[in-house]
């Protein structure tokens, strides 16, 4: 059974990786024996280590230049920008079980933080249920009030794997969620696609307008007989990762595949909701449940798939706009758990995306995060000796025949491979 994001049921190891794959990957940059774009390469500048399973990295918005570091068992713990804080943040290791793809999951800061003192944490309960509960920082900000959680959703899960766990706001405010398919494999339960149940499912809520949340007015299926509100699109396997373009408001989600496709969606800003990324009917670009004739035509396919010969589990980054990496700007940084592959992508200039490897390190990457200026930082997950890696571009080459470095403006340069189809096609 193929297992999600953070199902290790392996002993870690790199997926063994041949020339004719790489071939294959990257064909049109080593047939042609010079890179046309995207030639930046980056390198994991270590931030901390020892940590203890890190599953998601965030920040306050408050100006004062910390991260937020959440540790799957329970904890969510400060990095000042020179050591972890003790005692934590936030611990509610009591409340969470975690192991597998179970635990304290994700965590986000209300936009109005520095007012209200507000994040919002996506947890595993000790029955197996995802919760998303709202906390409270202390009087003191390096310590929230671990007794000021109040649960706004409980989702049941049927299973132990496929929880989602991201929360972020949106630029609209409202508070997006995502929740898993509920687990076991093949969506045995066709949760993705029903649109009765929140699991498989990106969800909007609006924290500010009632208590505990709202269904903000303009979600795509209110009023729609037999659905939930809450939901914003659907179709998801896994969406353990996804995130906002911070310049453009895009959104950009990670949809962890079963046996043989990862892939990356895109939602436009202007998007009003409702999108069907096409799970169990698909995953990546083919049939699944059918075989055959599983699309009608209303399906949103993926910008982005590889197969499990390059990965096993993706998983979701960001759009880089921060400043200390100009060769980054405008790349879509996300990464592969098993094979520890990160890549850079962006829009062809021919309505498709193009991708490149950035770096093949040797790390199990549970997340990427940002800090407040926009710099991108991502996990490895180890039990006893996890890790937290910023990204920094470590070079360019010169040969680029199109003289494009990724920096943003290299629409219409020939990508090292194009893992992209129009979307609409059919399987
Ligand atoms: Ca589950
Ligand atoms: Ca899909």
């Amino acid at each position: 059974m193929k297992l999600g994001a953070l199902g290790i049921r392996f002993t870690p190891r790199k997926l063994v990786r041949s020339a004719t794959l790489t071939a294959l990957f990257c064909g049109l940059l080593f047939s042609s024996g010079a890179a046309s774009w995207g030639a930046v390469t980056i390198r994991a500048k270590a931030v901390v280590t020892g940590l203890s399973n890190p599953v998601d990295i965030t920040h306050a918005g408050d100006g004062l230049g910390r991260l937020f570091i959440v540790l799957q068992g329970g904890r969510i713990v400060i990095f000042n920008g020179l050591q972890i804080l003790a005692p934590p943040f936030l611990d509610i290791t009591s409340l969470v079980s975690s192991g597998g793809e179970r635990g304290l999951l994700g965590a986000a800061f209300h936009p109005n933080y520095v007012a209200n003192g507000f994040f919002y944490v996506s947890y595993t309960d000790v029955a197996g249920a995802s919760v998303i509960a709202r906390y409270s920082v202390s009087s003191d900000p390096d310590r929230a009030d671990p007794t000021s959680g109040v649960i706004l959703l409980t989702i049941p899960q049927p299973f132990s794997n496929h929880n989602g766990g991201q929360l972020q706001f949106g630029p609209d405010g409202y508070l997006y969620i995502g929740i898993g398919d509920g687990g076991s494999g093949g969506d045995p339960q066709n949760n993705g696609q029903d649109l009765g149940t929140l699991l498989g499912k990106i969800l909007r809520i609006d924290v500010d307008s009632g208590f505990p949340f709202t269904v903000p007015p303009d979600n795509p299926f209110v009023g729609f007989v037999g659905a939930r509100e809450e939901i914003w699109s659907f179709g998801l396997r896994n969406p353990w990762r996804f995130s906002f373009d911070r310049l453009t408001g895009d959104m950009f989600v990670a949809d962890v595949g079963q046996n043989s496709y990862e892939e990356v969606n895109f939602q436009p800003a202007n998007s009003t909701g409702g999108e069907n990324y096409g799970w169990r009917l698909m995953e990546g670009n083919s049939c699944f449940n059918p075989a055959s004739n599983c699309n009608n035509g209303t399906l949103t396919l993926p910008i982005l798939v590889y197969d499990h010969n390059v990965g096993c589990s993706v998983t979701g980054g960001y759009r880089y706009r921060g400043s200390k990496n100009p060769n980054l700007n405008g790349l879509y940084l996300y990464g592969d758990f098993c094979t520890g592959l990160i890549w850079g992508s962006q829009e062809d200039g021919l309505g498709g995306w193009k991708t490149t490897v950035l770096s093949d390190t040797n790390f199990l990457i549970s997340t990427f995060g940002e800090d407040e200026s926009g710099e991108i930082y991502f996990a490895h997950r180890s039990a006893t000796d996890g890790a937290i890696y910023q990204v920094v571009e470590s070079s360019t080459t010169t040969n680029s025949a199109s003289g494009s470095s990724g920096g943003g403006g290299g629409g219409g340069a020939v990508g090292c491979f194009v893992a992209t189809v129009a979307q609409g096609s059919q399987e």
